[in-house]
């Protein structure tokens, strides 16, 4: 399906990785890659991973650094030549910001997860549009249903994703008269690195596995193969949406135990 196409993928940490699901998948089905690692530490998983991978490019990219985001695109630009599609599959806030009260968020811990988790959005996306001029490029981001419901304790991530899926809108707007299309992907829990931090997360999956349509919880596998469509043809009148790969959990309106639902 992507035969003879170019991506960048951003937030690949380990093999739990939704952004690794997601490259696998892309590769698997011709693409060409280039894969970010946020710092040095994190450099050695990305590059065993990227072994699996045909000729892959590997950069270092931390999101709150603009010189590295143009170093980044400058190395796409020259081994590549062009791109028709970017994952962002990046989030962080400070983890007393995950704890406490909502209403002690401070200013500091605020600007940090947007700076990271929703504003990095329009910085890559900028820099990738001229690399996709005249091919029909599709950016595809990560977001979490905590954006637009309370979920306890996901407090200031939860306004980060609420802006993110408003800059998915404006994008879509701002880099539609290019072709360009951009897009979330709203996905369920997974236990990943960014979710094993969470107090209650095992709970958490539970609960919703129980109430969710399909009864069972989201696996990483699934949302790439929604990445994939929408870095596909098979997309090309979907741009500004949010695609929920939840197991059908958002659309629930009561809780009932599962023995009386
Ligand atoms: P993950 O920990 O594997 O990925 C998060 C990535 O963000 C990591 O690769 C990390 O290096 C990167 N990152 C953090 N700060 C960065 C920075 N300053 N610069 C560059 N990269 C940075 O966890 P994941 O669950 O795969 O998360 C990927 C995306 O999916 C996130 O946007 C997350 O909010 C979203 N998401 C996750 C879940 C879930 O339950 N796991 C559900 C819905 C959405
Ligand atoms: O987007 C996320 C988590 C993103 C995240 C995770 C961490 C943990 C470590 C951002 N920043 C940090 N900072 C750290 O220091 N998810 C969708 C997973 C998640 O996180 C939650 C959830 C769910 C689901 C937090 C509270 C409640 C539910």
């Amino acid at each position: 399906m992507l035969e003879g196409k170019t991506g960048i993928v951003f937030g690949i940490a380990n093999k739990r990785s939704i952004a690794w699901a997601i490259a696998r998948t892309l590769a698997q089905h011709g693409a060409r890659l280039a894969v970010t690692h946020q710092n040095e530490r994190l450099e050695e998983k990305v590059r065993e991973l990227a072994g699996q991978l045909a000729e892959p490019l590997i950069l270092p990219c931390d999101a709150s650094e603009d010189d590295q985001i143009d170093a980044v695109f400058k190395a796409v630009e020259e081994a590549f030549g062009g791109l028709d599609f970017l994952i962002h599959s990046i989030a962080f806030a400070a983890r007393e910001d995950l704890e406490g009260d909502f209403t002690d968020t401070s200013r500091a811990g605020y600007h940090l997860a947007q700076d990271i988790s929703a504003y990095s959005l329009i910085a890559l996306a900028r820099r990738a549009a001229p690399l996709m001029a005249g091919r029909d490029g599709s950016v595809v981001t990560l977001s979490y249903l905590g954006g637009e419901r309370v979920v306890p304790h996901y407090n200031v991530m939860g306004v980060a994703k609420a802006a993110l899926e408003a800059n998915v809108r404006y994008l879509a707007h701002s880099l539609g008269p290019r072709g360009i299309r951009v897009n979330a992907i709203s996905a369920g829990p997974i236990k990943t690195l960014a979710a094993s931090g969470i107090s209650g997360l095992s709970k958490m999956l539970k609960s919703v596995a129980a109430v969710a349509p399909l009864r069972r919880n989201t696996q990483q596998a699934e949302v790439a193969d929604t990445a994939l469509f929408l870095c596909s043809h098979l997309s090309r009148g979907i741009t500004g949406e949010v695609i929920y790969v939840d197991a059908g959990y958002h659309i629930m309106g009561m809780f009932q135990p599962p023995e009386e639902a």
